[in-house]
């Protein structure tokens, strides 16, 4: 932490900024990291056990994916309590041992807020039902009357994100079909009504909630949904989800939700900074006014121009970055989102950021394993070991970029996805409707391993929620644990090697040098960077010391050929 806080600042960058600049943050998906309790689910006293790996791994922040009181239809993206922590992950006491603890280790938190829809069973959403048709809580929701003759048809020709209508019809308290209410996901999760004060006033205090307990920030899900177009207007056509992340949706991007982050960021500039680490609060120039307390949009927009206005110096502070997540294993195309990303948050003075996996795609491992163009839902494993090695070079070229990156659980390990799990062992929501946009997002949630042999491979002593793979443990934390050679400890050094390394971290631009046909070279300050994304090995003039690569490289008299999909990292 020290090294890295006292890291020179970035000529490109000005002065040493906010820890969320440079920050590497970790996404833990608490059903699957670690099971404290033994009953094959993950959890919060798992998570505080090995919150030591992530130390020593050497990330800034941990994300959590919720943990709330969930009847889990969507895995916890149904909150039917924001303020309570469902007993399948513990207590509020548990969570506030992991905050503290977390801190204690130098490691920020960053919870997930869910506020585009909550759990069916939500105490609003449940009192709507029972009150029938009238009941001023169905304002909170967008509860209509359907079409046709006897209300038999939904109310627009919306489609849900996961397949089917975006609407379901309801019951009246007498038995009689009743209204319907608008879902973009799931039935289960219903859409709140965001012109209503009252959902305003409570996530506003929502938000206060978790800023007392003391985390550092909020991953803010589906943030480009809240506000609808007015009057609900239909869309036209079917397949609507072929439209998403193109064209501009009646329900997602539009320009009201940007006056809620706004009144977001003023509640965090309520709060005074943690204390994280021996050292305590560090902070230096602009954040300061929100106490190092962060708002993390994760927007699919259809452009990176767009998802930069949700960072705009008086709204959010980051924002997933999910054009460079589709991405191919491509110089040209890398190139050309890295500079149209940096070039998009420059004017609104948001760091760039940088993803390669998360809880909803494919593991890049494996989607760099498949041939390209079939999309971050994958059902095949391809070449395992390509992937591997791709997805390493990839990894360490994201590393590299000037901004913020995030990393997924496992993904340290060099995990693939579980591209075969059976039919009747998967959870995920949109695999049991069809034409969903996802499906089966099943296969990067399955339990990691920590150990080589043992139940469960150490994730727990009690089984696996979905089952784990045969050789699963050979790929542990346990088994990689002192091995050079190791996906984990190419990860340890990568993220050490970023805390000392002048030119690796924060900043907004890099400086892009002549290499050949499908290798990406670059220059920051003291440091370079080698990109080989192509199948065959290219010689290269070293541009400096080495001081990390992806694979083995060999640097002969000034001359270094660099290996087909391998990165290398240079001191210059
Ligand atoms: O995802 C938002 C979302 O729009 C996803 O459908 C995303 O586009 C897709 O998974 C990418 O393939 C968030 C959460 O990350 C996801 O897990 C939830 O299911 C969803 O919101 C609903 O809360």
């Amino acid at each position: 932490m020290t090294q890295h806080l006292a890291a020179p600042a970035a000529p490109d960058s000005g002065t040493r900024t906010d820890w969320w600049r440079d920050a590497v943050i970790y996404q833990v998906y608490p059903r699957s990291f670690a099971d404290g309790n033994g009953d094959g689910m993950g959890d919060l006293e798992g998570i505080r056990a090995r919150l030591p790996h992530l130390r020593d791994l050497g990330v800034d922040a941990v994300w959590l994916s919720p943990f709330y009181a969930s009847p889990q239809a969507d895995a916890g993206y149904d909150v039917a309590d924001y303020r309570a922590i469902d007993p399948m992950f513990g207590t509020l006491h548990d969570a506030d041992a992991v905050i503290r603890d977390a801190h204690a280790l130098g490691l920020r938190i960053i919870v997930d807020l869910v506020p585009n829809h909550s759990s069916d069973r939500h105490d609003w959403f449940q009192r709507a039902l029972k009150e029938g048709p009238g009941s001023p809580l169905r304002d909170r929701y967008h509860f209509r009357a359907g079409k046709g003759a006897d209300g038999e048809l939904p109310p627009n020709d919306w489609e849900s994100i996961f397949g089917g209508p975006a609407w379901t019809r309801t019951t009246d308290p007498d038995g009689a079909p009743g209204e319907w209410y608008l879902h973009l996901f799931a039935p289960e999760q219903p859409d709140f009504n965001w012109e209503h004060p009252a959902v305003r006033d409570e996530f506003r205090s929502i938000l206060r909630f978790w800023l007392d307990m003391g985390v550092d920030g909020f991953r803010v899900d589906v943030a480009h949904g809240l506000v609808k177009a007015e009057g609900l207007p239909d869309i036209g056509h079917h397949d609507q989800l072929k439209l998403l992340g193109n064209d501009t949706m009646p329900f997602f991007d539009q320009d009201g939700v940007h006056e809620i982050y706004r009144s977001w960021r003023h509640v965090l500039a309520e709060y005074a900074e943690n204390e994280i680490g021996p050292e305590g609060p560090s902070l230096e120039g602009r954040g300061r006014e929100t106490g190092g307390r962060v708002l993390v949009a994760e927007a699919w927009t259809p452009t990176v121009e767009r998802t930069a206005h949700y960072v705009r110096p008086d709204e959010m502070h980051q924002a997933f970055n999910f054009q460079y997540l589709g991405t191919h294993w491509d110089a040209a195309e890398l190139r050309e989102v890295i500079d149209s990303s940096l070039a998009a948050m420059r004017p609104v003075d948001a760091p760039a950021t940088w993803v390669l996996s998360n809880h909803d795609v494919t593991r890049h491992a494996t989607r760099f394993a498949n041939p390209p163009g079939l999309g971050t839902q994958l059902r095949t494993a391809g070449d395992r070991a390509l992937g591997l090695r791709r997805a390493r070079a990839a990894t360490l070229l994201m590393l590299a970029l000037p901004g913020s990156a995030y990393l997924y659980q496992g993904e340290e390990l060099g995990l693939p996805d579980v591209t075969d799990l059976p039919d009747e062992v998967r959870q995920d929501p949109s695999f049991h409707r069809a034409q969903g946009q996802d499906g089966f997002r099943d296969g990067c949630r399955v339990p990691i391993p920590w150990t080589v042999e043992g139940p469960s491979y150490g994730f727990g002593t009690g089984g696996s929620w979905l089952p784990q793979p045969a050789g699963w443990g050979e790929l542990s934390v346990e088994a990689q644990t002192g091995d050079p050679t190791s996906t984990l400890e190419l990860y340890r050094k990568a993220l050490q090697t970023r805390r000392t390394q002048p030119g690796l971290g924060a900043g907004d631009a890099l400086q892009w040098t002549e290499a050949p046909e499908g290798v990406l070279a670059f220059r920051r300050e003291d440091f370079a960077c080698t990109a080989n994304t192509t199948g065959e090995p290219v010689r290269l003039t070293a541009p400096g010391r080495l001081l990390l690569a992806s694979g083995p490289v060999d640097v002969g008299d000034g001359d270094v050929e660099l290996p087909a999909d391998t990165t290398a990292w240079w001191a210059v």
